[in-house]
This record gives C-alpha cells, sequence and structure tokens, in this order.
C-alpha cells in the first residue's frame, strides 16, 4: 500500500483545530497564528509535499488540503472574533464606574437648585416697587439705530455729549449707524410713538433692561450693565412730582435708614436735569474704595423732558409735559447689598452668589 503526506490529514487537522480552542487570549492567538496557518505551518509544509503524488492523486489531494485548509482558517477566525469581544468585556468591566453612590446622592434632599442672579432679583423687586406706584412695565430693544439712542434724545451726531456715553456700534448699515444701546432712554421714544400713534397717552411706564458702555469694569461699573427707566408723560407735570416719586421708590426699595439726594446735572434729553445719589452703604458715607472716598454713590439721572425730545416723537408740548428717570439696576443690588466690588456679580462664584436666593 502506498503512502501519501495527507494520511495524517484528519488527525492533524484536528489538533490544529484543538491549538486554536485552546488560545486564551487575542496576543496568544497572533504569537501562534503563524504556525498555524502561515508559510511554516503543517498546512503550507503539506501543501509543498503534494509533488510527491502521482500527477493523477495530486488534483484530489489538493482539493483535500484546501478544504482542510478553509476549515482551520475560519476556526482561527471565529477565535480571533471570541477573543476579541473577551478583551472588551474585560475593559469594560475595568473602566466600569460605581454609580451607587451617585444615584444615593442625586436622590438627596434637599437638592441643589440654581436661582436667579441676583441682578434679575433686583430686576423683578424694582418693577413690583414701580407697579406698586401705578406704573406699568415695557421693553425695548437692545440694538438700536443711531435715531433712537441718540438723535431723538436731542443728541445729534458730533454733539460733545456723545462722549457721555462710551459706545459700542454693530458691524451693520452705514458706519456708526447701529449702537448696542447704551442707556434705556431709547426705549422712552419707542413708547412716546406707540402712544402718539394709538393716540394712548398719558405714559406712566418703567422700562428695565441690559445696556452696553465701553467702560472699564471697576467697583462701580460693568461693560454690560442693567437700567430701569422710568417715563411720566401727562397734563401738568413738574419737578416736583419726579422728586416726590423718586422720595416714594427709595423709602420703598431701601428702606428709611439711607440717605438721598438729588443734584444738578446735566442730560441733553430732560432739563432741568439731575443726579440721584444715596449715602454710600459699604462705609455709610465715611468715604471708602467703592464710592472713591465721596461718601455717595449716583444711582441715576433724572429730570423733566426736554421739550425737543417730545417734538421728536410729535407729542405737542403745550399739552404734555413730563419727566424722566434712569437707575442703575445693578448699582441698587450694589447699594442695597452692600457689595463692595459689583464685579462681583459677574464672576460666577457660587459661595457669592448662594446667598442671595
Ligand atoms: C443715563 O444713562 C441716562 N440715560 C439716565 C437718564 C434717564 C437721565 C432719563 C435723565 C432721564 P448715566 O450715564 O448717568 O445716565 O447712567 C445712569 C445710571 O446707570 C448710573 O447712575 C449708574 O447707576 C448706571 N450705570 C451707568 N454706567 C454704568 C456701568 N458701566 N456699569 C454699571 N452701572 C452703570
Amino acid at each position: 500500500m502506498t503512502t501519501s503526506p495527507l494520511d495524517d490529514l484528519a488527525d492533524q487537522t484536528q489538533q490544529l483545530l484543538s491549538n486554536i480552542a485552546a488560545l486564551a487570549t487575542i496576543d496568544d492567538l497572533r504569537e501562534n497564528e503563524a504556525a498555524i496557518t502561515g508559510r511554516r505551518s503543517v498546512l503550507s509544509t503539506l501543501q509543498k509535499s503534494l509533488g510527491v503524488l502521482a500527477p493523477e492523486d495530486r488534483k484530489d489531494a489538493g482539493a483535500r488540503l484546501q478544504e482542510a485548509r478553509r476549515v482551520v482558517e475560519g476556526a482561527l477566525e471565529d477565535r480571533r472574533q471570541e477573543l476579541r469581544a473577551l478583551a472588551r468585556v474585560e475593559v469594560l468591566a475595568h473602566d466600569r464606574l460605581d454609580l451607587g453612590d451617585v444615584v444615593v446622592s442625586a436622590v438627596q434632599w434637599p437638592a441643589s437648585v440654581g436661582h436667579p442672579n441676583l441682578v434679575a432679583i433686583t430686576q423683578r423687586e424694582l418693577e413690583d416697587v414701580f407697579v406698586a406706584m401705578g406704573f406699568t412695565v415695557a421693553e425695548g430693544p437692545e440694538v438700536e439705530s443711531d435715531w433712537y439712542n441718540f438723535e431723538a434724545l436731542n443728541i445729534p451726531p458730533a454733539h460733545p455729549a456723545r462722549g457721555m456715553w462710551d459706545t459700542f456700534y454693530v458691524d451693520l448699515g452705514e458706519p456708526e449707524t447701529v449702537v448696542l444701546r447704551t442707556h434705556t432712554s431709547p426705549t422712552q421714544i419707542h413708547l412716546m410713538e406707540a402712544a402718539v400713534a394709538e393716540n394712548a397717552l398719558p405714559i406712566h411706564s418703567v422700562m428695565p433692561g441690559r445696556c452696553y458702555r465701553r467702560d472699564t469694569p471697576d467697583p462701580r461699573h460693568l461693560a454690560t450693565f442693567h437700567q430701569i427707566e422710568g417715563l411720566v408723560i401727562d397734563r401738568g407735570i413738574a419737578f416736583a412730582d419726579l422728586a416726590g416719586v423718586i422720595e416714594t421708590f427709595t423709602r420703598a426699595y431701601f428702606g428709611p435708614d439711607i440717605e438721598s439726594r438729588l443734584r444738578p446735572g446735566y442730560f441733553p434729553f430732560t432739563e432741568p436735569s439731575a443726579e440721584f445719589e444715596v449715602t454710600c452703604t459699604i462705609c455709610r458715607g465715611e468715604g471708602c474704595r467703592t464710592c472713591s472716598h465721596t461718601g455717595w454713590i449716583e444711582l441715576g439721572g433724572c429730570g423733566v423732558v426736554d421739550p425737543a425730545v417730545l417734538a421728536a416723537v410729535g407729542i405737542d408740548s403745550d399739552e404734555w409735559s413730563g419727566f424722566a428717570f434712569g437707575f442703575g439696576i445693578d448699582r441698587c443690588a450694589q447699594m442695597r447689598h452692600e457689595i463692595a466690588d459689583m464685579r462681583a456679580l459677574i464672576e460666577n462664584d457660587v459661595r457669592f452668589l448662594e446667598q442671595f436666593s
């Protein structure tokens, strides 16, 4: 009986399959792969030995060997997938976070819940004070045309008073024609225009909102801050009405212990004009860094509406007159809560902010 190199093929294949099954890790498999199916493997050696067979037997032997290789390579591939999956499971088990504590703390009570910033709280309190005095609340846009922010307020181009407001311009339309509003006073203009259009005078309104100036932040200034504008347009309004409203506001918001005063001031849109100041609550009037050692803090500007402004929106100043004011909301919060440096309001230090929930 003639012998063939493939006489032991079935056993050899079985042995290779056992070897493959015994591979324990993906690294194991990589190390042994060449020995199982590579150029020096049993299967490759058998392939080379087929040359000794008679040509009529070679074809059949070649087919058997190819089938054995297909089975072995298939088993190797299956094992590779199994070992990869095992390796992934191990990595996941290693990296697994034990969320037990986290879940427990998430349901602990009281949960830590955020709250509005002190400035938002102050805005609401100020609105409440004025609503109780009979004012309605209105809002206007933060991006304004030059006309609303300046011209309609009696501040024509190149007027020296423009220097009072260091302005951010928006890159829109003609240069320097669209601005981030520097104060809430342009909302007065919107309100008066609407009242004229709807024949809805008189006006008793406050208008809170965000303002922007190219001011360098310091203990009393931010580049983005908030004002609350007030406007009364009615028949027979005089400066004494303004003084009475400011006095009532000061008592209601700060209480009886705080002193306030009106000092002559200048605004192109009011005549006469005044600055409204309160005793510095940080030093109780002694003088400190916050009040630049004056003992007083300016909260806002105010005055009797200039007839030129009424004319710009088509209100007859023979029949109607009015007063206006604009207070800094951040300044009010600062003085009421005795905050030495306004920048603390925007620094997002939770330990500071948490005090004002
Ligand atoms: C004005 O803005 C006028 N529009 C106020 C006004 C309205 C006058 C109506 C007459 C009639 P002034 O620039 O002084 O005025 O600003 C008013 C208040 O806004 C200041 O007193 C201050 O409380 C606040 N304020 C102004 N600039 C800043 C700033 N950079 N940061 C924080 N608060 C500011």
